[in-house]
Order: structure tokens, then C-alpha cells, then sequence
């Protein structure tokens, strides 16, 4: 069979791609073991903070304050982030070199369930609607990398909560799209009804990379099991300073002891980029 598209022309148009099997067998349970080795001190400090309050996701798993008593899982959440299974597909993708940004953990939820909400993630940032579809028109009108990270899910378990329209993610919302995402101040964006909205299958070792532009949304039930890691990456030109990519840990002394020689590079560009941000808030 032929590629019909290259994977930075397939991303472009369509905002995703599924990759089958990037990590499979023992490595595959390896981060399957190390997520939830940082997952479950979370919990457990979660549930000490608030009490029978549910969670859909946690940040930034290689915080040192996870990874006191065992190096293990450190290194293999680190080496995946810079395993070349990875990094290929996506510097393909940005036809650059990457950076890394950040990483979180999507879990199901376990007393409630609920639906998660229509999104495009350029919404945060912005302060309305107007100001978001402008952001949006600016990065569309110029070079198509600025601006642009892309989300790299990989399941650990098999699962299909995320939902993802495709092609949209280089133009705006149809006006049925809009009514869903944004009316009456967001109220309708946990409604079913999204036009053309596809729902992701994966197995277990399966990624699916996406462009956090484009209409997207996760579904948390407490009856299905979730355990996906998502890693952020963004072009090496085009590093995003915020709440994501602050990580101050990275300066500790050893923070990257014992990572491959790979692996320590492609962090060591990360601090060297992130640096000043993190001393003096940029
Ligand atoms: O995977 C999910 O559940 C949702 C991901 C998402 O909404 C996001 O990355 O903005």
C-alpha cells in the first residue's frame, strides 16, 4: 500500500494520525507500570487533599518529588518521551527539530461519570470568542508552525474516549460547531451532536497524535478504564512559556542521571530553552 500523504500534510489537513503498536509487550507494560507508579502517589495525595473528589488527569509525572525511592520509572517515562518512535513521527510532522513541553496522564474517573467538554485548546488562552478566532486567523494566514504543538496519546490501556473532528483543526467551527462549543457561554459543549465527530479506537500501545487546535474532547466514565499517557511536544522555534512548560525541577543537581545519552540531550535543549523563564519568568 502506498502513503498517500505525507505525515506532515496528513496532519495539516486532517489534525491527526494513528499509529499502531509504537510500543508494544514488555516495554509497553514497563510504562504502563511507571505511570501508575507516579499516578497512584497522586491519588493517594489527592485523596488526603480532597476527599472523594474524582480527577480526570494529572501533570507533569517527572516532577522529581515523584521519583524519591526508585530512579526506574523515572527513566523509562523520560526515555519514551525521547524515543526515536516517537521524536521521528514527530519532527516529520513539524518538519524541525522538537521540544519538548510537557506530559499529563488521562485516567478514568472513579465515582462519577461525565461526558468531558467540546474544545479547541486555543480557547484558554484567549480572553472571548473573538480574540480566540483571531489568534486562530493569525496562525492560519502565517508560517503553519507557528503556534502549533501537537498532542502524542499513547494508550496503555486499550480505549476510545477521546473524539477528534477531523479537518478541523485549520479552519473555524461550522456554525452547528460553534453552537456546541461555544453558545450561551459554553453551556452546550458536553452535548452529543458534534457533526462528522470521530471517535478514536485504540489498543493498548496504540498512539494518536492530534492538533490541540482542532474540535476535540475526552469522556470520562468511571466504568472504563483509561490510562493514557499524552506528551506535548512543540517546534524547537516555537517554545510556549506557561504553567505547562514551567518545570524548574529539571535544574536539580542529577536530575538526568542515569538517562541515555540520547535522552540527556534532548532535555538539556529543553533547559536551555526554559532556563531564564523558570529564574526570572522569562
Ligand atoms: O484525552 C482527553 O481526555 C482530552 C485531551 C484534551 O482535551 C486536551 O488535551 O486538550
Amino acid at each position: 500500500m502506498h502513503q498517500i500523504k505525507s505525515l506532515s500534510r496528513q496532519f495539516k489537513e486532517e489534525g491527526y494520525l494513528i499509529f499502531p503498536e509504537i510500543f508494544v509487550g514488555d516495554e509497553l507494560q514497563r510504562l504502563l507500570t511507571a505511570c501508575n507508579y507516579v499516578h497512584d502517589q497522586f491519588a493517594a495525595e489527592h485523596d488526603r487533599l480532597h476527599p472523594g473528589v474524582d480527577f480526570i488527569s494529572m501533570s507533569h509525572m517527572n516532577d522529581s518529588r515523584w521519583h524519591s525511592d526508585t530512579r526506574e520509572h523515572f527513566k523509562t517515562i523520560m526515555e519514551t518521551v525521547a524515543d526515536p518512535r516517537c521524536l521521528g513521527i514527530v519532527e516529520q510532522i513539524f518538519g524541525s527539530p522538537s521540544l519538548f513541553r510537557s506530559m499529563q496522564y488521562f485516567v478514568n474517573r472513579r465515582y462519577t461519570s461525565s461526558e468531558g467538554n467540546w474544545h479547541r485548546d486555543s480557547q484558554f488562552g484567549a480572553k472571548d470568542d473573538a480574540e480566540e478566532r483571531a489568534n486562530l486567523d493569525r496562525i492560519w494566514k502565517g508560517d503553519y508552525s507557528q503556534g502549533y504543538g501537537l498532542q502524542f496519546q499513547i494508550a496503555l490501556v486499550d480505549n476510545d474516549d477521546v473524539e477528534f473532528v477531523p479537518y478541523s483543526g485549520n479552519r473555524y467551527d461550522s456554525p452547528e460547531e460553534a453552537y456546541i462549543r461555544l453558545a450561551g457561554q459554553k453551556s452546550h459543549n458536553l452535548e452529543d451532536g458534534m457533526p462528522n465527530a470521530l471517535r478514536v479506537e485504540l489498543k493498548a500501545g496504540d498512539a494518536l497524535i492530534f492538533n490541540p487546535f482542532g474540535l476535540h474532547r475526552g469522556r470520562y466514565y468511571k466504568e472504563i478504564p483509561r490510562r493514557t499517557l499524552m506528551l506535548t511536544y512543540t517546534p524547537e522555534d516555537y517554545p510556549t512559556y506557561d504553567s505547562f512548560s514551567t518545570q524548574p525541577w529539571f535544574e536539580e543537581p542529577g536530575y538526568l542521571d542515569g538517562l541515555s545519552p540520547r535522552a540527556i540531550t534532548y532535555f538539556q535543549q529543553f533547559i536551555d530553552v526554559f532556563r531564564n523563564f523558570w529564574k526570572e519568568g522569562k
